[in-house]
């Protein structure tokens, strides 16, 4: 994607939370875990990262504190390229953090410390129409909705904008019930839909949205409210990929043990829209994406592992 549309300045912009990432070395409860490694994470900034070694040029709309997860988010970003001059520095906030533990079964579970942190504090304010204008894709999630009121509204406002610019809009439900209850998340959900091209739900986010509906069901549904593309990941199973026009697409996964699957699907979204918006048809990009989605969960962390262009190339060869 370096090669990147010319009238652009950016091929992926993104708004959301980061979260200072401590990944359980072992399993267990979180308060018998002794030992964590510190990371990053936060789902559209684990995609943009994702994106951004693939070869996109990505910017981030965010706020982070001014303590030092701040500051080493602000360095890695740099380091990956990432553009952060809409990133705002808040002397009010802190950098939220979250924990991953896992229990005996593999289950993992998030606990999170982000109330009134600075990304919270997103509003409405941040989002310039001219920095939006600069890129071509604008991506967000249903996190970034559900932190806070006036993220939400900061949300509401980004999509509008980058709808009526033309941008491609993608959206990944990530629904965290942790956050908010799924009723709310699914009435900004269905609110959303109208302004999304394409959008990326994992078979989880899909279970609990619609309880009631298969997942041809939900493919149909939320393609009749808005998308242009529907991408229903399944884990080990693979993904099913949905157009208005096209059938169902169901592609496999790649067999491989996995060691931390957190951020594998910010990093699978990250992936497709890079080879689908450089001409990739919906099946090639997921074909793609599910290499990219195998390898980021071969490591702990959510970015610590995300592959780079020569490491997809290097497995499929
Ligand atoms: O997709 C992985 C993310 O969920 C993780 O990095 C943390 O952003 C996060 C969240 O809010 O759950």
């Amino acid at each position: 994607m370096s090669s990147g549309d010319p009238a652009t300045a950016f091929d992926i912009l993104a708004m959301g939370e980061p979260l200072a990432e401590f990944a359980a070395e072992e399993p267990g409860e979180l308060g018998e875990v002794r030992s964590f490694q510190m990371g990053w994470g936060g789902d559209t900034s684990n995609l943009l990262i994702a994106a951004a070694r693939l070869g996109a040029r990505c910017g981030y709309i965010s706020r982070v504190g001014q303590d030092g997860f701040g500051e080493s988010f602000l360095s890695l970003w740099s380091k990956e390229g990432i553009d952060t001059s809409a990133v705002t520095v808040d002397p009010e906030g802190f950098t939220g953090i979250y924990f991953v533990t896992m229990d005996s079964q593999g289950e993992r579970e998030f606990t999170y410390y982000r109330r009134e942190s600075a990304a919270s504090r997103l509003r409405p304010e941040d989002v310039e129409a001219g920095y939006l204008g600069r890129g071509r894709i604008f991506h967000v999630s249903g996190i970034t909705q559900a932190i806070s009121a006036s993220a939400r509204r900061a949300t509401d406002h980004a999509l509008a904008l980058a709808d009526r610019a033309g941008m491609i809009v993608s959206y990944d439900a990530n629904i965290r019930p942790a956050l908010r209850p799924v009723p709310d998340l699914l009435e900004v959900f269905e609110r959303s839909l109208p302004f999304v091209d394409v959008l990326f739900l994992s078979e989880q986010d899909a279970q609990l949205l619609y309880p009631d509906l298969d997942v041809d069901a939900i493919l149909s549904t939320t393609l009749t409210r808005g998308p242009e593309v529907v991408a229903l990941t399944q884990g080990d199973k693979g993904c099913l990929v949905a157009t208005e026009e096209g059938p169902v697409h169901d592609v496999p996964a790649h067999a491989i043990e996995p060691v931390d699957t957190t951020g594998a699907g910010d990093a699978w979204a990250g992936a497709f829209l890079v080879e689908w918006s450089n001409g990739a048809s919906p099946e090639e990009a997921a074909r793609f994406a599910n290499v990219v989605g195998a390898l980021a969960s071969c490591g702990l962390g959510a970015v610590p592992a995300l592959p780079r262009r020569r490491d997809v190339e290097r497995y499929l060869s």
